[in-house]
């Protein structure tokens, strides 16, 4: 695992250089002025472009999970590349997808039995609201178009999931834009009585109730579906409390209404299941799913649907095109092939598995930070965290900002959420390395 020498790419950009790429979801211009670069990556470790070795606390994205440079990956996709380097989705085939669709279906919650690809967390959110939309149609339940989303929650950045988002500052800008006929439950962050919880909270079972009360106020026949991740990722890892999860999937049945959860964090090993479902017992209509499911290698995201909506589908005349969606890169064989390998991955070392046994080091790890200056609240669950850190006066971010900084500078990636820091290593972390991680960013919280 280790890299060699000759990897290092010692390359430095002019500012002029580094103009073109108009980076996402970045401050380009903080950013220009002094770069952070990566090179490569292999196992638990990028390395920057002028050769320092930064341990990754984020799975780069969330989605390396198996960590980098997995060889059976790259070989698969090689082999795919030299093989079939594309096939149209569009009434026609090609063996790998079925395969693909076959495993996920394996490790899926039961009765999640059929699965539409995409390339993306954001698209599969949207491809889920869209067969949410039609199934209710196809039940005779036209009038259900209402969608409801949560407080803090993200959904990617298309316009089903900006709508149903709940990031103030994701929405705002696009305001005509936002999908009509949308509805946000309150969020489950309670600091005032969950604080400084390891695993689920306690409280906030109730807040769910609040879907009782938009049934009340719209009635049941116009909602079509609630999104929900069962841990909100993005806004700084915000867990469902105890309770919760079961009460909305009460209330999605009595009413009629879907219930998604967006796992495109939760999937894959990151609470120490499959999915965040199967962890926490609660079975959804639909999961939204990426990231993980390729290791990060290539994209791909998907959407796993219930049998009973499937089937409803499945209604339509012979020889008509049930579902009319598709992206040009649905179900493309490198990213199927990336997706197999990977799987493989993680069923042969068992890291789902390994990320379930060292929870409960990983939290006590986490939680040790507790008392350090400004640190206001810590949180965790499976192999991730997040510190919360008192936001300095007048500059919102800022301090989640300048410890993602120091950190990077010390040879850790960890992520800024807001005045937080997440973290979420690839399920192969050592013992050693959470150590290493935690130290870093408790001297980093301490030169605040
Ligand atoms: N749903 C959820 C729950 C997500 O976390 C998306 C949808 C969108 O996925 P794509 O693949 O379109 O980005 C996400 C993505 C961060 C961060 O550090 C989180 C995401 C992406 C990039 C950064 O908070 N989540
Ligand atoms: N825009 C144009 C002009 C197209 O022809 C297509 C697909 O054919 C798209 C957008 C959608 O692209 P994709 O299928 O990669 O999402």
């Amino acid at each position: 695992m280790n890299a060699r020498p000759e990897d290092f790419t010692a390359r430095a950009f002019s500012r002029e250089e580094l103009e073109a790429f108009w980076m996402p979801f970045t401050a380009n211009r903080q950013f220009k002025a002094r770069p952070r670069l990566l090179s490569h990556a292999r196992g638990m470790h990028f390395w920057t472009t002028d050769g320092r070795q930064i341990l990754d606390g984020t799975s780069g994205l969330w989605c390396v999970n198996a960590g980098h440079g997995r060889r059976e990956i790259s070989q698969a996709v090689a082999h795919q590349l030299e093989t079939l380097d594309f096939a149209p989705a569009f009434q026609m085939g090609h063996p790998v997808a079925f395969d693909l669709a076959n495993r996920l279906k394996r490790i899926a919650p039961a009765g999640l039995d059929h699965v539409f690809f995409t390339n993306s967390g954001s698209e599969s959110v949207d491809t889920a609201l869209k067969i949410a939309l039609q199934y209710q149609r196809l039940k005779g339940e036209a009038t259900r178009t209402r969608l409801i989303g949560r407080e803090r929650g993200y959904h990617g950045v298309n316009l089903g999931g900006t709508s149903l988002g709940g990031m103030v500052g994701n929405r705002k800008a696009w305001g005509p834009a936002m999908i009509p006929g949308i509805d946000h439950l309150p969020h489950t962050h309670l600091p005032a009585k969950n604080a400084f919880t390891k695993g689920q909270p306690e409280h906030g079972a109730e807040l769910a109730d609040a879907l009782e009360s938009l049934i009340a106020l719209h009635d049941a026949s116009s909602i079509a579906a609630v999104i929900v991740e069962p841990i909100a990722g993005s806004t700084g890892v915000l867990v469902a409390p105890q309770g919760y999860l079961q009460r909305l999937r009460e209330l999605c049945t009595k009413h009629g209404i879907l219930l998604i959860f967006d796992e495109v964090i939760t999937g894959f090993g990151r609470v120490g299941a499959a999915f965040a479902a199967q962890e926490f017992g609660v079975t959804p209509d639909i999961i939204t799913c990426a990231k993980g499911l390729t290791n990060g290698s290539v994209p791909m995201g998907a959407v796993l649907v219930k049998k009973e909506i499937h089937e409803a589908f499945m209604g339509a005349p012979e020889g008509a095109i049930e579902l009319f969606h598709g992206y040009t890169y649905s179900a493309h064989p490198v990213a199927c092939a990336a997706g197999l390998a990977t799987l493989d991955i993680y069923e042969r070392e068992g890291l789902f598995q390994r990320a379930q046994e060292l929870a409960p080091y990983w939290a006590d790890a986490v939680h040790s930070l507790k008392g350090l200056p400004h640190v206001i609240d810590i949180r965790s669950y499976g192999l991730v965290a997040c510190v919360e850190y008192e936001p300095v006066p007048g500059a919102p971010g800022r301090r989640g900002y300048e410890t993602f900084v120091r950190c990077f500078e010390a040879g850790c990636l960890v992520r800024g959420a807001g005045d937080g820091t997440a973290l979420s290593p690839p399920l192969i972390v050592e013992k050693g390395q959470i150590d290493q991680l935690v130290e870093t960013l408790a001297r980093a919280i301490k030169a605040q």
